[in-house]
C-alpha cells in the first residue's frame, strides 16, 4: 500500500487531518486500534470553541452540529454561595461556545470521509513507524489479513496520549514538559433534562463539581475526587447529594435527578512534548500534549493543531514550500502553551487542594471574586474559553 500521508489514530485530529487532506486533494489512510463502534460510543468532550464550530461548518461537516448543538453565551461560576455569569456575547464580543459530544464529530468525520472515499483501517494492531527521518517514511500494522506495510511520504501522529506515535522518536530529540494534580473527576452522565442553560463551575469547600450537559435530555455532571477513587464507594444517591452540596448558592438551583446511565473517574494531568515533529513525522492533539479538562481544550486544541498541519502540507504540495511544515511544531506550540495555561489556571482556581492552607483558600476566593467582579479579568477568562484566534495561519 502507498499514500500521501499515513495517520495513526481515528480521533477528532487524525479523522480532522484526513477530512482537511482531503479537501486540499491529499490522499490519506487513517489506521485505528479500536472498532468504529467504539470510537463513536467514547463519552469525552463536549465543549466547541467558535473556531471549532466555523471549521466543522466551513469544510461541510457541521450540518448536525448546526441542528443539535447548543449555542452557549456564557458559563457560570460559583464560589462562596453565589453564583456569577461570564456573558460570552457581552466580553469577546459576540462569540459563543456550542456543546455537541465528540463522539458525534467523529461520527460526523467518520461519515464523511467513508462518503468521500477515504480509507479508515478499524481494529488494526502493533503499529509501528519506520524510516522517519528519510524521505521514505512508513508505517506497518496487522490486521486480519495479517501483516501489512503502508509507505507514505509524511506521517501524522494522532494517536492520543497512550499512542505509539510520540515514544517512536528517539527519547533525546524530545523534552517532555509534565505537570500532575492531586486530583481527579468523577464523571457521569445522567438521564436528566439539564436544568440550567449554560455549565456551571463550582468552587466548594469539599472540592469542585462542574455541571454541563450533552442534549435537552441528558446532563454531564463532574465531581473533583481522588486520583485512585473507587466508583463502588459512589452509589447514585451519593453522588446526587455531592453535587447538590458543591452546586448550592443563594439562588437554590439543584440540578434535576435522573438515572445514571454511566460513570467513570478521569485522570488530570498537563503535558507537552516537544517538539512536536521530527523527520516527516508530525505530532498532534494528545499524542504532543494533554491539559486537565477544567478549560474544556483538548478536543479544540487537536482540531487547531491540524489545521496547521493540513495547511502546512497542502502549502507542500501546491508549491514545494517546505518552510511551513519546518516551522509547524513552533507555531502550533504557541497557541498549546497559552491553552496550557488557561487549562491549569481554571484547574488551580477551581479544585480544593490537599496541601492547601488558610491563605491558598482564600486567595482562590479572591481570585475568583476578581475573575467575576472586574470587567478586564472577565474578559481574560471568555476570550480564552471561546478561543484564542488562530495565529500563523493562512486562509485555507
Ligand atoms: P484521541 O481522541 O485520544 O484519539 C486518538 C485515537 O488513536 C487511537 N490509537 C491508536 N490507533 C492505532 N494504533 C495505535 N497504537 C493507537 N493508539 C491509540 C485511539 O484509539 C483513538 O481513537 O486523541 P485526539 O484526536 O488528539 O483528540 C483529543 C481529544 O480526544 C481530547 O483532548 C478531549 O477529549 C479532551 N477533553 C475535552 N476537550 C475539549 O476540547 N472540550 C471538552 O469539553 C473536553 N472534555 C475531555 C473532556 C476529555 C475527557 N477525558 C475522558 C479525558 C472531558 C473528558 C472527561
Ligand atoms: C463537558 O461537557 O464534558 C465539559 C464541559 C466543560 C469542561 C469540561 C468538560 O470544562
Amino acid at each position: 500500500m502507498r499514500t500521501q500521508v499515513g495517520i495513526v489514530g481515528a480521533g477528532p485530529a487524525g479523522l480532522m487531518l484526513s477530512h482537511l487532506l482531503h479537501l486540499s486533494g491529499i490522499e490519506s489512510v487513517v489506521l485505528e486500534a479500536h472498532t468504529r463502534q467504539y470510537v463513536e460510543e467514547r463519552v469525552r468532550a463536549g465543549v466547541l470553541e467558535q473556531g471549532t464550530v466555523d471549521l466543522l461548518v466551513e469544510t461541510g461537516v457541521g450540518a448536525r452540529l448546526k441542528r443539535q448543538g447548543l449555542l452557549h453565551n456564557g458559563i457560570k461560576l460559583s464560589f462562596g454561595g453565589k453564583r456569577h455569569r461570564i456573558d460570552f456575547q457581552d466580553l469577546t464580543p459576540g462569540r459563543t461556545i456550542t456543546v455537541y459530544a465528540q463522539q458525534e464529530v467523529i461520527k460526523d468525520l467518520i461519515q464523511a470521509r467513508l462518503d468521500a472515499g477515504g480509507e479508515i483501517h478499524f481494529e488494526v494492531s502493533d503499529v509501528r513507524l519506520d524510516g522517519l527521518d528519510t524521505a521514505a517514511p512508513a508505517i506497518h500494522f496487522r490486521n486480519s489479513r495479517g501483516e501489512q506495510k503502508i509507505a507514505c511520504d509524511f506521517l501524522a501522529g494522532c494517536d492520543g496520549t497512550y499512542g505509539v506515535s510520540r515514544d517512536s522518536i528517539p527519547a533525546r530529540e524530545l523534552e517532555v514538559f509534565e505537570r500532575a494534580y492531586p486530583f481527579a473527576w468523577l464523571g457521569i452522565l445522567a438521564e436528566a433534562p439539564p436544568a440550567s442553560e449554560e455549565p456551571i463551575y463550582s468552587h466548594h469547600e469539599r472540592g469542585f463539581a462542574l455541571f454541563s450537559m450533552r442534549s435537552p435530555q441528558i446532563t454531564r455532571l463532574y465531581l473533583q475526587c481522588a486520583p485512585d477513587e473507587d466508583l463502588a464507594q459512589w452509589p447514585d444517591a451519593r453522588i446526587w447529594d455531592e453535587l447538590c452540596t458543591r452546586h448550592a448558592a443563594t439562588d437554590g438551583w439543584k440540578p434535576a435527578v435522573g438515572p445514571i446511565l454511566q460513570k467513570s473517574v478521569i485522570g488530570m494531568r498537563s503535558m507537552v512534548a516537544e517538539p512536536m515533529q521530527f523527520g516527516r513525522l508530525f505530532l498532534a492533539g494528545d499524542a504532543a500534549h494533554v491539559v486537565p479538562p477544567t478549560g474544556a481544550k483538548g478536543m479544540n486544541l487537536a482540531i487547531a493543531d491540524v489545521r496547521v498541519l493540513a495547511r502546512a502540507l497542502a502549502e507542500f504540495y501546491a508549491s514545494g514550500r517546505k518552510d511551513l511544515l519546518d516551522q509547524y511544531s513552533a507555531t502550533c506550540l504557541r497557541r498549546v502553551w497559552k491553552v496550557q495555561r488557561f487549562s491549569w489556571w481554571m484547574t488551580s482556581m477551581l479544585h480544593r487542594f490537599d496541601t492547601e492552607n488558610g491563605f491558598d483558600h482564600r486567595r482562590q476566593l479572591a481570585e475568583l471574586d476578581y475573575v467575576t467582579g472586574s470587567r478586564a479579568a472577565s474578559m481574560s477568562l471568555a476570550e480564552n474559553y471561546v478561543g484564542l484566534p488562530m495565529e500563523g495561519l493562512l486562509a485555507l
